[in-house]
């Protein structure tokens, strides 16, 4: 199983640094160095996902991916249309900081039945987007209002309910290349309360900001745009060997 094997790993190596690639038509054209780049900067997962897939070759992609590189595909999706059988996880999301029931309940239950078919390993997963500077695609989307980050107790009412309802993994969210990720402070409180593992993403740019977000209490770190956006190994991989060995047990 996906889950319990990256779960060993983080109580084992610590803070895992999994990477994630949109499979949209944007991407085309540099897909197979976005794949190489992953393949080289030691990652410890690869999300694969986007909040919207202009045409119909999400499968397509995906098992482009899969036949070239050797980390199991977890689905990250922004919706019910993007499940495959190229998959061998998926990150069954409830975006329980909006209100808005499509993506409370109503996208879970259309894909519910090709999840079971597909016998694609299910990690619950509450999913809380919070507010930056920049508006997110997943606010424009799903036309819900991020959390508030001065509001830490309503946050940290968030994350309780998500554990409560029984989701095994909580996802903080600061949006697709966001100028900024969660504030630290904030991740530190939450880590505290919460004891599910706290998945950080969103504007993940730099060594030193992966450093603090792990020393904050982030069990396992998001990493999309910049590796879109760089194409280099050196910079992920440095990131990747920074973090190994913080937060273990
Ligand atoms: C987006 O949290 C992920 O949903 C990753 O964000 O693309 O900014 O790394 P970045």
């Amino acid at each position: 199983m996906i889950f319990d094997k990256l779960e060993k790993q983080r109580i084992s190596n610590g803070t895992q640094v999994l990477a994630l690639i949109d499979p949209d038509a944007k991407n085309d054209k540099i897909l197979p160095k976005i794949i190489d780049t992953v393949n080289k900067s030691n990652f410890d997962g690869l999300l694969v996902g986007g909040s919207k897939i202009i045409d119909d070759n999400f499968n397509h992609r995906l098992s482009f991916i899969k036949e070239n590189t050797d980390l199991p595909i977890i689905l990250f999706p922004g919706d019910s249309s993007q499940i495959s059988e190229n998959a061998e996880a998926i990150l069954f999301l409830s975006l329980l900081s909006g209100r808005n029931p499509k993506y409370l309940i109503e996208e879970q239950v259309i894909s519910a039945r090709k999840i079971n078919d597909l016998n694609i390993e299910v990690i619950p997963t509450g999913y809380l987007l919070m507010k930056t500077e920049k508006k997110s695609a997943v606010e424009l989307i799903s036309n819900t209002s991020p959390l508030d980050m001065n509001n830490t107790n309503n946050v940290i009412d968030h994350c309780l309910a998500a554990q409560y309802m029984g989701n095994k993994l909580l996802f903080l969210e600061c949006g697709s290349n966001s100028n900024s990720s969660i504030e630290l402070n904030l991740l530190k409180q939450i880590s505290t309360k919460i004891t599910i593992p706290l998945m950080v993403g969103g504007g993940i740019k730099s060594k030193e900001m992966a450093l603090s977000l792990a020393g904050s209490g982030a069990s396992y770190l998001v990493i999309g745009s910049l590796i879109e956006q760089k194409l280099d190994f050196n910079i992920t991989l440095e990131i990747n060997e920074s973090v190994r060995g913080l937060n273990v047990g």
